[in-house]
């Protein structure tokens, strides 16, 4: 649980870190989890079709019960209220010595959640330093908004689409959310975050989870699907999805499919609707140079 210190900080800053979360065994536990699931994939997952980086909690009970560990949720309920729904998770995994990397972005651009109560726990399955291309953020300073991006199609990103924020914003004060294995970060859906590539010699492996309290609602078309993490699904926004039937069971690996195809529906019609909604109302280099910063060179593009 968080004190009402770590919940002010969170919602001044929109993240917070590190906060501890699993026992050296469901340490090992996820990590042997996450070495079947790539014998059954046959590949590192960074290197399968990009299906198979979402929603494996779909497939695999192990994730399932990651997403649903009562460490994690206490802390997600502090911020985001009883009723938690998980509407995605993703496997971050940067290879040692490799160039994947994440450009400056916000979670928000892509999700089309309202309102924006969406809060990511990133849970370290290694050491993830700033030398392995931990993740960097910027603080909200209690004022987030939603900046312009743009799909870049950057290589190496492990964001697909490599959306990355193209309007000037003051990124002076950023910080290195360095996490020790077993433990987390959130990150709300407005902060502004991204991460260099891997110099250090291990894999570094995270899974983020996006919550979202049951109220939240979809903005698209889209009828997405959700996995009730505690509480009531009080809004009846999502199609609920069950506990999987085993690990690789075919009737998950097809439910999986059915929900990474809404997921990715949704993702392509919210980054349409916002380059729509910023064509008929640019908004550029709104975050004058606050007093005292010591160059420009540290705004972002
Ligand atoms: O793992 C990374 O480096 C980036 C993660 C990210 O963009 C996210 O969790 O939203």
């Amino acid at each position: 649980m968080l004190n009402q210190q770590q919940i002010d900080q969170y919602r001044h800053d929109g993240y917070l870190f590190p906060l501890p979360a699993l026992s050296a065994a469901e340490l090992a536990e996820c990590n042997a989890g996450l070495a079947r699931y790539e014998a059954w994939l046959g590949t590192p997952v960074n290197q399968a079709d990009r299906r198979w980086r979402s929603a494996g909690y779909v497939v695999l009970p192990w994730l399932d019960a990651l997403a649903r560990h009562p460490r994690i949720l206490d802390v997600v309920e502090d911020l985001i209220g009883p009723d938690i729904l998980v509407y995605t998770a993703t496997f971050f995994i940067k290879e040692a010595h490799s160039p994947t990397f994440a450009a400056w972005h916000q979670d928000a651009t892509y999700f089309g959640l309202d309102p924006h109560e969406h809060v990511t726990a990133w849970v370290a399955l290694s050491d993830a330093s700033a030398d392995a291309g931990c993740m960097e953020v910027v603080s909200s300073q209690g004022a987030p908004r939603q900046l312009h991006h743009a799909a870049l199609g950057l290589e190496h990103s492990i964001n697909g689409g490599g959306q990355a924020i193209v309007e000037r914003f003051y990124e002076g004060d950023g910080e290195m959310m360095a996490l020790p294995a077993g433990s987390f970060s959130l990150h709300h859906t407005l902060c502004r975050h991204r991460s260099a590539p891997n110099r250090a010699g291990h894999r570094r492996v995270g899974i983020g989870i996006s919550y979202i309290p049951a109220h939240c609602r979809l903005t698209g078309s889209v009828r997405m699907c959700a996995r009730l993490a505690r509480g009531h699904d009080t809004g009846g926004h999502f199609d609920l999805i069950p506990t999987p039937e085993g690990e690789f069971h075919p009737a998950a690996v097809a439910r999986h499919e059915q929900v990474y195809r809404a997921y990715r529906d949704n993702y392509y019609e919210q980054i349409a609707a916002h380059e729509r909604a910023f064509a008929a109302a640019p908004h550029d280099g709104g975050e004058g140079l606050p007093a005292g910063s010591p160059s420009a060179d540290q705004f972002s593009p």
